[in-house]
């Protein structure tokens, strides 16, 4: 575990929505077979590591419950895990990473920062996995209502450091908490682009970064009306080569190959090598 500890370079995490209604790729991995094969190639596309979601949070979803989320992941993981691939689980559920810890997974990665489930915290400090703390203010169906801040930044910053202290007080240990502004999670279009243009701010805190801007709906304002899914790649790989160049930690995106050709670019250009953890 120590490869990923916090001070090493930018980590690539690939996307594995193992779900039928995620916003980019929902309904494509629900069959176990289908997942486990897109698991392997976006590692052979060199991803560090796969995070594996069996529940939607696009704006307006409903939730599932936790059953059927684990009959969704916990085959999968298994199988990744088995060929020796790293993993991280998106989940809001404590039970659902309890036992995505015993298929082998390392990070929790919980979108609500350990708001939506009260052993959530609890469950990451027994376990010893690391924690990845999103900002969050609500679920999916109520989300984009509390998108109203003062200073976004600030709030953002704020609201991030009072739920690590909670998580830290629950016994979760500062070194193995990654924070993640939440992009798109209680987000207008142009506070995501203020945050990613302030992230000094939150590295500040102290702790590493992850980002998931990836086929974000904000990177849509980009494209025209027309632009697909798949467009979104482009701008989602330039912004991970800037995110490696301002220091972040790492980076979550569907699209591995992208990332890591414009990763590539950014080598040959004689920026600071980034090699990859182990
Ligand atoms: N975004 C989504 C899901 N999980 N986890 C973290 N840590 N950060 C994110 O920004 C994030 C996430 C939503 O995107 P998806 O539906 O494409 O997975």
């Amino acid at each position: 575990m120590t490869e990923i500890l916090p001070g090493r370079p930018m980590l690539v995490m690939g996307i594995l929505n193992v779900t039928p209604n995620s916003f980019s790729d929902g309904g494509r991995y629900l069959d176990h077979a289908a997942a486990i094969a897109h698991g392997r190639r976006l590692a052979a596309d060199g991803a560090d590591l796969i995070d594996v979601g069996g529940e939607s949070t696009r704006p307006g979803a409903e939730r599932v419950g936790s059953a059927e989320e684990q009959r969704r992941i916990l085959p999968v993981l298994r199988a990744l895990s088995a060929d020796g691939i790293r993993l991280s689980v998106d989940t809001m559920n404590a039970d659902t990473a309890r036992a995505s810890v015993d298929a082998g997974v390392e990070i929790i990665n919980d979108v609500s920062g350990g708001l939506a489930d009260p052993q959530m915290a609890l469950v990451a400090a027994e376990t010893g996995a690391m924690f990845l703390l999103s900002h969050w203010r609500a679920h999916s169906t109520e989300m984009d209502s509390r998108s109203n801040y003062d200073d976004v930044v600030s709030d953002v910053r704020a609201e991030l450091v009072r739920q690590l202290a909670a998580v830290e007080a629950a016994g979760v240990a500062r070194e193995r908490i990654i924070l993640d502004p939440g992009l798109g999670f209680a987000k207008a279009s142009d506070h995501n682009w203020q945050i990613l243009s302030r992230l000094d701010e939150l590295q500040s805190i102290g702790l590493p970064l992850l980002i998931g801007a990836s086929r974000k709906r904000f990177l849509g304002t980009l494209l025209d009306g027309d632009a697909t899914m798949a467009d979104r790649d482009l701008p989602t790989a330039v912004i991970s080569a800037l995110l490696a160049d301002a220091g972040i930690w790492g980076v979550r995106v569907h699209n591995v190959r992208a990332t890591a050709v414009a990763l590539d670019v950014r080598k040959r250009l004689g920026r600071p090598s980034l090699p990859r953890p182990a």
